[in-house]
């Protein structure tokens, strides 16, 4: 195992300590998530009685590969805690997500939760959003109609740069779960990010965006200095 991928792992385990039984949790994508998992399958083996609701088809897949209970979102409808990955994450709690394109059903997950808690490694943390290429995922109808649209907005909002279609290694269009592209803004920096919430979410053609703004309650982050627990 990596040095980094170690320190996932160790973020993982630290989350794993705030899961209780009969829990209803929200399970996330990513590399870090996947330890997450991997580590709540080895509970749920030994008895631990939770059920789950996953935020890709990926993390599904390993989820039911570990015999951990699953249902949907409608049968459950609120969640006690969510445990997820990110791109990077502010002073303030704020999120950039999506570069595993699982953004959409990640913020449904965590926006039905009591208690979304993020798991990372220190390279993460930023002090101003925007290093990591905001991902916009946006209906496939006038896609580019729709990022002249965001080009306009978030110039607006004081963010600016290349808008890129995301592309498959084949080359052609990343289609998400829900059947939608995204386009990954390399802004460089976020000065606004509430406006430039604001404004993406006003656009008809943009589906969700990735700035996960006041929904993370905590934040743990596995560094050199061991694990760091950002909020609560
Ligand atoms: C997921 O976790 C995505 O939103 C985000 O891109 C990813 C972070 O990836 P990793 O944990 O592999 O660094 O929630």
């Amino acid at each position: 195992m990596s040095n980094a991928d170690e320190l996932k792992r160790q973020a993982a385990a630290k989350a794993l300590e705030l899961v209780e039984p009969g829990m209803r949790l929200g399970l996330g994508t990513g590399s870090t998530a996947t330890h997450f998992v991997a580590l709540l399958g080895e509970r749920v083996a030994q008895g631990l009685q939770v059920i789950g609701v996953p935020t890709s088809e990926r993390t599904r897949a390993q989820a039911e590969s570990l015999a951990i209970p699953l249902a949907d979102l409608d049968t459950l409808q609120t969640l006690d805690l969510t445990v997820d990955g990110t791109d990077e994450f502010d002073p303030a709690l704020r999120l950039i997500k999506g570069g595993g394109g699982a953004l959409l059903r990640e913020k449904i997950v965590a926006a039905a939760s009591n208690r979304m808690v993020v798991i990372t490694d220190s390279s993460k943390a930023v002090q101003t959003l925007g290093k990591f290429p905001l991902p916009v995922e946006v209906n496939r109808f006038g896609v580019e109609a729709t990022r002249h649209l965001i080009a306009r907005e978030s110039a607006l909002a004081g963010s600016s740069g290349e808008i890129r279609l995301r592309k498959e290694a084949s080359g052609a269009p990343f289609v998400t779960d829900g059947g939608h592209y995204i386009f990954d803004c390399a802004f460089g920096i976020i000065p606004a990010p509430e406006d430039l919430a604001a404004r993406l979410t006003a656009i008809p053609g943009v589906v969700e965006h990735g700035l996960f703004l006041g929904l993370a309650s905590a934040v743990i982050s596995a560094g050199a200095q061991g694990v760091t627990v950002y909020g609560s």
